[in-house]
């Protein structure tokens, strides 16, 4: 059989527009496919859920594959460790509460099973704005980051969602769009971004779990983005938090997934007025 090459370009134009078409409507949208990210939407995608991921990078993965100042190493605590074992991620004792991983094997595995899972990756897409109704968040801006590199004045498309994500990390890029668009205060003490604070691995790993919660109606930051936004450490190549804080994230979506399906389920029935 003889290659056609305006088939091999069909091909792929025609399935990556099924899967854009089949992803506008999301149950949760995430901007960052660093490790919180991901793990977020790995364990809501093990649920059913439909989620996606915008990466304004050609590589997904975030800040995990150089570990720290690029020995490819990752440390975690042993609650990270748990995580690590989940996802069938080898992991070598240090010390008492310190564990090491190869961070190429940790986030290429976790890319896959989030993959696997059902995880929708767009990469080379970046989210550079929200879609508001009523003061709700509901749904992602988003533009190739080519656009963006090269500054082309190109309008974006917009996805809708029911709940978004902030996994942007350091640069908390979508809260900060956020803060100067919504109307009223964000959810932190200041009723604004805090800013993150210096390093303190202790401090910041535990913080980062705190701190995973929303932060704007149907916004929730996760990852290093929770304590740049509620003003806590940053904590350098120990990468737990990042996983704890993913699954906490999940878990807090499944319930208020949940939640809502119920209250539909209930409508359809009659048992609770529509009004
Ligand atoms: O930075 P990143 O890895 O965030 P994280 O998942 O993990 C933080 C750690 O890597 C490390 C740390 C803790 O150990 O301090 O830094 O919280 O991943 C964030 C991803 O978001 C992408 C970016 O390219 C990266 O892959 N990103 C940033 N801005 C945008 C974006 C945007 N506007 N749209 C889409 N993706």
């Amino acid at each position: 059989m003889k290659l056609k090459d305006e088939k091999i370009t069909k091909a792929i134009v025609e399935r990556y527009m099924k899967k854009f078409i089949d992803n506008l409507n999301q149950d949760v949208i995430i901007a960052g496919a660093g490790p919180a990210g991901l793990t977020t939407a790995y364990y809501l995608a093990k649920k059913g859920y439909k989620v996606s991921i915008f990466e304004r990078k050609l590589s997904i993965g975030g800040g995990m594959w150089g570990g720290g100042m690029m020995f490819n190493e990752i440390v975690v605590g042993e609650a990270g460790k748990k995580i690590l074992d989940e996802f069938e991620i080898k992991s070598v004792k240090y010390d008492e509460g310190y564990y090491t991983a190869d961070s190429v094997e940790a986030i290429s595995t976790i890319c896959s099973k989030a993959v696997k899972a059902g995880v929708r990756i767009f990469n080379c897409i970046s989210v550079e704005d929200v879609m508001i109704d009523k003061n709700m968040v509901c749904g992602v801006v988003i533009n190739w980051s080519s656009v963006d590199i090269a500054g082309l004045h190109v309008d974006p498309l917009s996805v809708r969602s029911k709940y978004v994500v902030e996994a942007t990390g350091h640069p908390l890029e979508v809260l900060q769009i956020l803060e100067k668009k919504v109307e009223g205060d964000l959810f932190t003490k200041t009723g604004k971004i805090m800013g993150e604070k210096s390093m303190n691995a202790d401090i910041g790993e535990k913080t980062v779990v705190e701190n995973t919660k929303e932060i704007y109606n149907n916004v929730y930051v996760v990852g290093m983005a929770a304590n740049a936004a509620f003003g806590t450490n940053r904590m350098g190549p120990i990468f737990g938090g990042m996983m704890l804080s993913g699954k906490k994230l999940s878990d807090i979506l499944i319930k208020r997934l949940e939640s809502e399906q119920n209250l539909n389920s209930k409508k359809i029935e009659g048992i609770v007025n529509v009004e």
